[in-house]
């Protein structure tokens, strides 16, 4: 062939097929990247709420594990069905929630989906049937139920022909309730379009992992229910996205649940009421040099995907828009008391407001940014 290529920078990638990740666009990445840094960055103001005490109840971080949660829900499509847990920031923001919504909920708002009446990140959103919405099932706080639960609502989707494929996160302490067992076992006799995320972040509050299971891989749980699982670096944001994606198609192909195990780490308490004195320092300091969201910005640096001077900007718009989100929330209103009962019980007419979902949640981003590398940044 002569003459110039008409092969823009993403298009001139090959795809390797073990390497989903060969085909995200720029644009994608630094979505990637973006996410990863609100769900930081929400977590980090909560965090000054909470001091100001204006949080009720606990408040559960995600550090360390934000990436994990981003680059798997990131292998989803908008109409699947995500079941989150208290360290899946990440996928709330992948999937297009707006900040505002996790402060009403973490401080107990009238305007909160649960209007108060739960708390942190229990949030639901319901779309109509076969729509392409996202159907989120927040934490459900008997932990492990979720998994029977994820497992319905993939075969109630199936059962209309929709290939919604559903996504719970669980973590290792989870992994030993009964209703994970009964869950796996039923989703891989009926073939589910399931895929678990089950993060090792090394504790169950404050039990380590050796007191938790007797195997040394997390994905192993899976073996005897005969669904395919493979374990991963959940610091490594792309090798996450690669296992991810590869499942969440395996699984809407039809070839049943898949279990991805997620080798990681907690890297503060199990809330900030708990300090963590025990967990060793040295555990601490070796994953603390393993930190997502900084090796992934390198990543992206070392391909030429993006400067600092584009991350950097990247930072700022997420900072600024969870503080602005945040300022927004202290404002409003607490729930009325006189409703305190309504909205408890089944059968009552006492609707959940509907969550607000952003489309395209890093428009406002990337309209900033250029959207192609330069043939200099490239080459
Ligand atoms: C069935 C059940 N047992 C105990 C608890 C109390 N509890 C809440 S969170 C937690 C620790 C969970 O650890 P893990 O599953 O490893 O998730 P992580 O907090 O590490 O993300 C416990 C014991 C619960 N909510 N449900
Ligand atoms: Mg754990």
């Amino acid at each position: 062939m002569t003459g110039k290529s008409t092969l823009n920078a993403d298009e001139w990638r090959v795809a390797d097929p073990d390497r989903p990740s060969d085909l995200l666009a720029r644009e994608q990445l630094l979505e990637m990247y973006y996410f990863t840094r609100l769900a930081r960055e929400v977590e980090e103001r909560l965090v000054i709420l909470f001091r100001q005490s204006k949080v009720i109840g606990g408040l559960y971080r995600s550090l360390g594990q934000e990436g994990e949660s981003v680059a798997t829900a990131y292998a989803l499509q908008r109409r699947d069905a995500v079941l989150p847990l208290i360290r899946n920031m990440g996928a709330l923001m992948t999937m297009g929630v707006r900040p505002i919504e996790i402060f009403r909920q973490y401080m107990a708002k009238g305007t909160s989906n649960s209007r108060g009446r739960d708390l942190n990140i229990h949030i639901v959103h319901m779309p109509a049937p076969d729509t392409h919405e996202p159907v989120i099932v927040g934490p459900i706080s008997m932990l492990g139920d979720s998994i029977p639960v994820a497992a319905g609502i993939a075969m109630g989707a199936r059962m209309r022909n929709n290939p919604r494929v559903a996504m719970a996160w669980i973590g290792d302490g989870a992994t030993s309730t009964g209703a994970f067992h009964e869950g796996m076992n039923f989703a891989a006799v009926q073939k589910i379009p399931l895929v678990v995320v089950a993060e090792d972040n090394k504790y169950a509050y404050s039990t380590p992992i050796s007191q938790q299971m007797a195997i040394k891989r997390i994905d192993e749980r899976a073996e005897s229910y005969g669904i395919a699982h493979e374990l991963v670096d959940g610091n490594d944001m792309l090798a996450v996205y690669d296992v991810a994606k590869r499942m969440v198609e395996s699984a809407r192909a039809g070839h049943g649940p898949q279990l991805i195990g997620i080798d990681t780490m907690r890297m503060q308490g199990h809330a900030q009421h708990d300090d963590a004195r025990y967990v060793p320092k040295t555990l601490l300091d070796e994953w603390t040099a393993k930190d997502p969201l900084r090796r992934f910005r390198q990543v992206l640096i070392e391909r030429s995907i993006a400067g600092d001077r584009e991350l950097d900007y990247i930072d700022k718009m997420a900072k600024d828009y969870a503080a602005r989100e945040a300022d927004l929330a202290v404002d409003e209103p607490m729930p009325d008391p006189a409703t305190v009962t309504r909205g408890v019980y089944a059968g009552d007419d006492y609707a959940v407001p509907r969550i607000e979902l952003v489309k395209s949640p890093f428009a406002r981003v990337s309209a900033g940014l250029k959207t192609r590398p330069t043939q200099e940044e490239v080459s």
